[in-house]
């Protein structure tokens, strides 16, 4: 049974009327909402890393410096994801605390290593691909801070896809030979990670339903993940790539691509922290952290300086 409160409250969502934080909104919502937008937030952050890792390894300084606006706007996405999690009466020292800890979830895409320069053009074409295909719905959030949010972070993300794209096109237009087997060996690593990072399927996501009815998700994970599908098989034809998926072909009748059976159980090996890279990564956040302490304190003792001569 719905209280009255309730009931006013699922109206306003069915007549897309904008939940903004001052309103009232049913606990299980806040608590969806907080648990959803800080694993967003996560996921950038700790997005960071795999491609930060290639860096001071780009091939030249155009691509060097591609990358680096490309990390930072993820930085960016991030404490703007925050932001719109605080809205929400979380704290984020508490949330990022728990990241560090190991006791919340990150996306499953970031547990996975770089190992060459191709990898940086599969992320920015097949995970930010993804990541925009999931967060174009999110734009019409029913919670305000997030769907505004969402508008400049997918802007930003079709920047990402296409400068992705353009390395591993470059590479098979301009490349050696070697240099092509690096990006289908990218392809190769990255395909099947990407098509999971849009979550389980919809008979066993739990919290879909929910989401769905509050008009947090507009769609199901499988749609979403039909929808990536269907846009990036003639990419990948283009590029004159494949997949590593035997069964995939075009359905005349359904208009959709078929797809074979998603590994499920390395997915959710994966989210049990059972990964090439998942580990690292929390203790790459929690090194910054620490080794960053002293900057902290130096700005600190400096305000303080400042302040003491501003009353002197
Ligand atoms: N990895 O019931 P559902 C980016 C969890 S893009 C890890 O279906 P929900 C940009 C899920 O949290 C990546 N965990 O859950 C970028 C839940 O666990 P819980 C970030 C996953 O929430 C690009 C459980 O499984 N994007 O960062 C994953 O309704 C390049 C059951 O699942 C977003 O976060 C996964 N892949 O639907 C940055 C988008 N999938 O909490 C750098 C916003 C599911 O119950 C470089 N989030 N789980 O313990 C969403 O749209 C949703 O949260 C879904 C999952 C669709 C991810």
């Amino acid at each position: 049974e719905m209280s009255p409160e309730e009931r006013h409250f699922q109206e306003k969502v069915d007549a897309e009327v904008r939940i903004e934080p001052k309103n009232w909104m049913p606990e299980g919502y806040r608590k969806t909402l907080i648990r959803q937008i800080s694993q967003h937030a996560h996921s950038e952050i700790v997005g960071m890393l795999p491609e930060g890792n290639w860096l001071t390894r780009a091939p030249t300084l155009k691509r060097k410096l591609q990358l680096m606006a490309k990390i930072q706007d993820e930085a960016g996405h991030g404490l703007y994801l925050y932001s719109a999690m605080e809205t929400l009466g979380a704290d984020r020292d508490e949330e990022i605390e728990k990241l560090h800890r190991g006791e919340v979830k990150f996306s499953s895409i970031f547990t996975y290593p770089t190992l060459t320069w191709a990898d940086m053009g599969a992320i920015g074409w097949l995970v930010d691909g993804a990541a925009i295909v999931n967060q174009v719905p999110l734009q019409r959030c029913s919670y305000g801070p997030y769907a505004r949010a969402m508008i400049r972070v997918c802007k930003e993300e079709s920047f990402h896809q296409r400068q992705g794209y353009e390395i591993l096109l470059t590479m098979m237009r301009e490349g050696t030979d070697e240099q092509k087997a690096m990006v289908q060996d990218a392809i190769n690593r990255f395909w099947w990670p990407s098509l999971m990072m849009f979550g389980p399927s919809d008979a066993n996501s739990p919290n879909s339903a929910q989401s769905m009815a509050w008009k947090i998700k507009r769609h199901g994970n499988d749609e979403l993940r039909q929808r990536f599908l269907d846009q990036t098989v003639p990419q990948l034809e283009f590029l004159g790539c494949t997949a590593p998926d035997p069964d995939l072909k075009w359905n005349e009748e359904t208009g959709h691509y078929d797809f074979g059976e998603i590994d499920w159980q390395e997915f959710f090996d994966v989210l049990k922290g059972h990964s090439p890279c998942g580990i690292e990564r929390i203790q790459q956040r929690k090194s910054a952290i620490d080794e960053g302490q002293w900057v902290r304190d130096a700005a600190v003792a400096y305000a303080r300086k400042q302040e003491q001569k501003a009353k002197n």
